[in-house]
Parts: C-alpha cells; sequence; structure tokens
C-alpha cells in the first residue's frame, strides 16, 4: 500500500541570490532559444518532476533509456529527455562549455553544461521508444521533422520558472503540491491524468476509482502540449472548473500539469506514474489504451489496449506509486446512472457517445443530451467550437507550376465571396513570394520556410474565423503535414492535389518556365530537376486536363459542403 511521503523532491533552481548572479554571468554565455516542447521539459527537470534526472540526459543515459527504459545507474525511467538542437548551433559548442537556455521572448531560465553531444539514430529511437518508426505517430513525426540532428546533454542549473499568464493559482510544482497535501492531511492521492474535457463519465469514474483507493483525489490535467488537434488547454480549463463542483466539496483538487506529451502509450504511463510520484501522489488511474496516439499508418493501433496497464502494474512497487484501473463507464438508462460496463447485466439500454460522435455534434451544432456531459462543459465546448459552418478553415491547393492552382484559387475566392459571411484571403504562391518571402529561392530549405510562413498567416486567419485559401506549390509532404498540424488546432484543412501531370503543365507552359528549366537556365525547377511529393490522402484530387476552372472550383465548394464548412 502507498502512503505520501512527505518529503520534498530535490529541484535544480538555485537561491534566489544564486540566480540574479547567475542571471547576469550567463548574459554573456552562447545562448539556445528553446523549443515550445523544450520549455515544458526544462520546467519539470528543474521544479523536480523529472526527478531523479539532473538535467537533459547524456548519451550513455540516452541509450540505456531508450534501449533498457532505465538511466545507467539502472532507476526506472521510460523516456529520452533532451535537449535537440541544429548541426549548425552544435559545431558552435564544445564540450565542457556552459550554455544559456532561454525561453521564447528571450528570458535566461537555466544554464547547462554541455557534457555530451551526439547525432542519434533517430529510428532506433521510435523504434524503441514509440513501438515503431512511423510517422503517423505524432512524436515519431516529431523526432523526424520538429526535433534538431544533434542532441546536447548535461547538467541543469535553474534560475528561474518558465513564466504562465494563465491560470498562474492553478498550477502546482511537485513540492507545493506535496505540501497542499500534507497542510490537508491527505496521505493517499489518486491522479487523474487527462488531455480531454471532463463529461459526466470521467466524473464519476474518478470519484469511483477515490473511493476504491480510499484516497483523495488530484485531477491532475497535462496543460503543456496534448496531442495535434486536442481542445486548447483554456477551453479545456474552464471545462474542469466547472466540473469540479460537481464533486464533494474538499475531497478533490485540481492543478494543471505543464507536461509534454508524447503519445508513448505504455511507456508513457510509466512515465506519467514517475510524474506524479513526484508531485506527491500514491495512485495513479491508468485507462484502456493510455496516452495511446491513434492509428499506424496501415490503420492499426499502435498499442494494444492493455499494453499500458500491464507495463505499469509491473513496474508498479519500484515506483512506489499503485495504480487503479481504470472503469469503462456507461449510462444505463433503465437506472438513469453510470455504471462499469463490466457489471452490467444483459438487457439493460446502454448509452453511449464516442469522442468522435461527440465533435460530429459539436462541428454541426446538435444536441448533446445532459445525461453525457452537465450543461457548463457544453456551454464552454459550443463557444470554443462553434459549428463549422461558422468556423474559419483553409483550403490548401498543392500541385505543380502550371497546374491551375492560382486560376482555381481565384475562381473559388471570389465564388466564396459571392457568398459572404466570412472574409476570404487568397495566399497565391505568386503573391506570397512578393509580399511576404521575397528574400526566398527555392533550396529545400527556403520553400519550407515559405511554406511554414504561408500556414502561419493561414492559421491566424482560421483561428480568426476567416477562410485561407493558399496555391503554392508546396512540394514536401512533410510541411504540408506540419502545416496541417497548426491549422487543425483552429479549423479544418482543406488539401487539395491540384493533380495535372507534369506533361501537361509543361505542354502549357504558360510562363515559358519549364523551356527554361528544360534548357537549365532555371535550377530546382519542381517535377524537371527537382522533387514533388505526390499527396497521399487529399480532402480533394483534381486534375484538370479537359475540365474547365469553374468545374474545378464548383468541385472544390462541393467539397466544402460536404465537409459542413459552408451551408447547403
Ligand atoms: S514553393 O515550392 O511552394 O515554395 O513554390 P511557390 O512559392 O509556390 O512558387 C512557385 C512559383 O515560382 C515560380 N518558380 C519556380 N517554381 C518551381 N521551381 C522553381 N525552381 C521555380 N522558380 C520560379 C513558378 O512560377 C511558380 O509559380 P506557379 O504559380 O506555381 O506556376
Amino acid at each position: 500500500m502507498q502512503h505520501q511521503n512527505f518529503a520534498p523532491v530535490p529541484e535544480l533552481y538555485v537561491s534566489y541570490e544564486s540566480a540574479q548572479k547567475l542571471k547576469v554571468e550567463a548574459g554573456d554565455l552562447v545562448s539556445h532559444d528553446l523549443t515550445p516542447r523544450q520549455i515544458c521539459d526544462l520546467e519539470l527537470l528543474m521544479n523536480g518532476g523529472f526527478a531523479p534526472l539532473k538535467g537533459f540526459l547524456g548519451q550513455e543515459d540516452y541509450d540505456s533509456v531508450v534501449e533498457t527504459m532505465r538511466l545507467k545507474d539502472g532507476s526506472l525511467w521510460p523516456m529520452p529527455i533532451n535537449l535537440d538542437v541544429s548541426e549548425d548551433f552544435a559545431s558552435r559548442i564544445e564540450i565542457g562549455q556552459d550554455i544559456a537556455l532561454r525561453d521564447q521572448e528571450g528570458v535566461i531560465l537555466a544554464t547547462m553544461t554541455v557534457t555530451d553531444k551526439w547525432s542519434p539514430d533517430k529510428s532506433r529511437e521510435a523504434r524503441h521508444v514509440f513501438g515503431a518508426d512511423d510517422k503517423a505517430h505524432p512524436a515519431v513525426n516529431y523526432l523526424h521533422n520538429e526535433a534538431g540532428a544533434v542532441y546536447l546533454g548535461g547538467p541543469v542549473t535553474g534560475i528561474q520558472q518558465p513564466v504562465h499568464y494563465d491560470f498562474r493559482a492553478r498550477r502546482d510544482t511537485p513540492n507545493e503540491l506535496r505540501a497542499f497535501f500534507r497542510k490537508m492531511g491527505w496521505r493517499r492521492v489518486v491522479a487523474f491524468q487527462t488531455r480531454n474535457p471532463l463529461h459526466r463519465a470521467h466524473q464519476e469514474l474518478t470519484f469511483r476509482a477515490a473511493k476504491e483507493a480510499q484516497a483523495n483525489l488530484l485531477i491532475h490535467p497535462v496543460v503543456g502540449m496534448t496531442k495535434p488537434g486536442d481542445v486548447d488547454h483554456f477551453t479545456r480549463v474552464r471545462c474542469y472548473e466547472a466540473v469540479l463542483d460537481k464533486y464533494p466539496a474538499a475531497t478533490t483538487h485540481m492543478s494543471l500539469l505543464n507536461l509534454a506529451m508524447r503519445m508513448a502509450g505504455p511507456r508513457e504511463a510509466v512515465w506519467h506514474g514517475l510524474i506524479r510520484r513526484n508531485h506527491g501522489v500514491t495512485h495513479f488511474i491508468v485507462g484502456r489504451d493510455h496516452a495511446g496516439p491513434g492509428k499506424n499508418s496501415a490503420g492499426e493501433d499502435f498499442y494494444g489496449p492493455y499494453d499500458a496497464q500491464d507495463l505499469f502494474r509491473e513496474h508498479q512497487d519500484e515506483m512506489g506509486i499503485e495504480m487503479v484501473d481504470f472503469k469503462h463507464m456507461v449510462y444505463v438508462q433503465e437506472r438513469a446512472q453510470y455504471e462499469p460496463a463490466d457489471e452490467i447485466e444483459e438487457g439493460v439500454t446502454v448509452l453511449n457517445i464516442s469522442g468522435t460522435e461527440l465533435r460530429r455534434r459539436l462541428a454541426e451544432g446538435l444536441e448533446i443530451p445532459e445525461w453525457f456531459s452537465f450543461p457548463e462543459v457544453v456551454k464552454e465546448l459550443r463557444r470554443t467550437r462553434p459549428p463549422r459552418a461558422r468556423q474559419g478553415f483553409t483550403v490548401f491547393f498543392t500541385g505543380f507550376s502550371g497546374s491551375g492552382k492560382s486560376t482555381i484559387a481565384n475562381a473559388l475566392m471570389v465564388k466564396l465571396m459571392e457568398m459572404g459571411g466570412r472574409p476570404v484571403t487568397l495566399l497565391d504562391g505568386d503573391i506570397v513570394r512578393k509580399n511576404l518571402s521575397s528574400e526566398l529561392g527555392f533550396s529545400k530549405e527556403h520553400r519550407d520556410l515559405n511554406i511554414r510562413r504561408i500556414g502561419y498567416v493561414a492559421s491566424e486567419i482560421t483561428k480568426n474565423g476567416g477562410i485561407a485559401i493558399c496555391a503554392p506549390i508546396a512540394p514536401y509532404q512533410a510541411t504540408r503535414r506540419a502545416v496541417r498540424e497548426d491549422i487543425e488546432n483552429f479549423g479544418a484543412f482543406v488539401e487539395v492535389h491540384v493533380a495535372t501531370p507534369i506533361e501537361e503543365c509543361e505542354r502549357r507552359d504558360r510562363k515559358g518556365l519549364y523551356k527554361l528549366a528544360r534548357e537549365g537556365k532555371i535550377k530546382e525547377f519542381t517535377g524537371i530537376s527537382d522533387p514533388y511529393d505526390t499527396p497521399e490522402n487529399p480532402e480533394l484530387r483534381l486534375d484538370t486536363t479537359n475540365v474547365d476552372v469553374d468545374n474545378c472550383a464548383h468541385q472544390v465548394l462541393l467539397k466544402l459542403e460536404s465537409m459542413g464548412l459552408i451551408a447547403a
């Protein structure tokens, strides 16, 4: 049986006076600007959430964690926590050098003494840690497409916590939570990890878990980084606050965890357990498919539904935290209450609304019954996710030069403006290159930068309820995917592959560029001397050969209509 251990966890911060001094000295060090994910990792390193880690992993610890889920001293630790940087930055760093770690505004949060520098085998990391080197897994995709090529490792000296302006009163370090539990006399605490809004079923299951473990309850949602496409944490926290009133007073506490999830299923569950243990928790709820990333590229689940529970159970004694199985709760209509699915007799009417069905109902503005969720929660979700026909969205055309992207995009824009209701912006390849990217050429790096800029503007337009129509070549699949992920946080991303064959584009040669490309006068020309990754699953594919522009634009409109983005 686990009981609360009230001793504080070690933090990596220096005293206030030393921090002031160190901050001034660190101003002269070479600086690394932390990515959003690294800021989350650093916060938990510094405040003891990742104890026993003392910094970003060195190479031996990394190898050992990747292959055996243990640090080289044998301590259980399932997740590599690395400071990934670019090759260019790494080439300027010597072993033994101190570097300053800055947040995105340039504030120095910590220094790190670099003890290790190496180029990791990312495919090996993906296979061991995430179970497959498959980019359908969000963390594998991150590893290959976002993370830098070189890892730096070494001990971290904490200067200050990352600043959070939102929900400050709801954020606690491990030692603050431990002190709170001590003050309240809570000796047994069961934590519930979540990245989703809580509905009645969750309330019921957490309530039951607390009763079963004879423990107080900690709702411990992740507000750092979750799965792309999740409900944003601002909305979720407002939803959690609404649900908190439904628990018996003084038995339940909510605290926000600034963790960057990896969606690594079984390993992630063990990681979550260790993090919660560091926060002074004695019990942890592990569900079916805990921290599951969804389907792999073959359409199958990455992990078995109970793999996470099995791995957790195997290690729980060593971790010092006990697992409470998540009960799948369903609503029994006859008795008007939630009950565990495995305790229900045959013949009763069981009601359930899946996550997908909930999203559909929100998107289409349909009823969400009171037995499923609390009216306050539904109200918050509806505020953030109005029906699709009132949300912003992006139509992203991609295809060869001369495929007809711009012409169709222009026709679509006019048709959408004729309908009215939302502002429409066209980000055509040529217009963008004139106004946003005039200094860029056509190397892979520059094309990526160009598409990222377009994606950024489109995501802002989408977020603010407008329609962005983009029409660049956008030849690289990974970049298109990254843009999709950014935009899907705010609204729909409709990829339209203008699949006019290269021969037809060259035959048309409207700008005379293909001729110049063939003559070698234009280098790196897409389709001639530079690659184009054909979109695998676009929302729509158009071939403009023998089809007029009006018809193509009309096909896009029909698609938008079928997706509920414009009213029929
Ligand atoms: S990219 O790859 O998405 O950044 O390209 P994009 O910004 O859409 O720019 C493509 C237009 O630039 C002209 N152009 C070239 N295209 C491809 N390869 C090379 N090397 C090149 N050099 C100039 C070309 O006119 C493209 O316009 P569209 O509208 O696609 O025909």
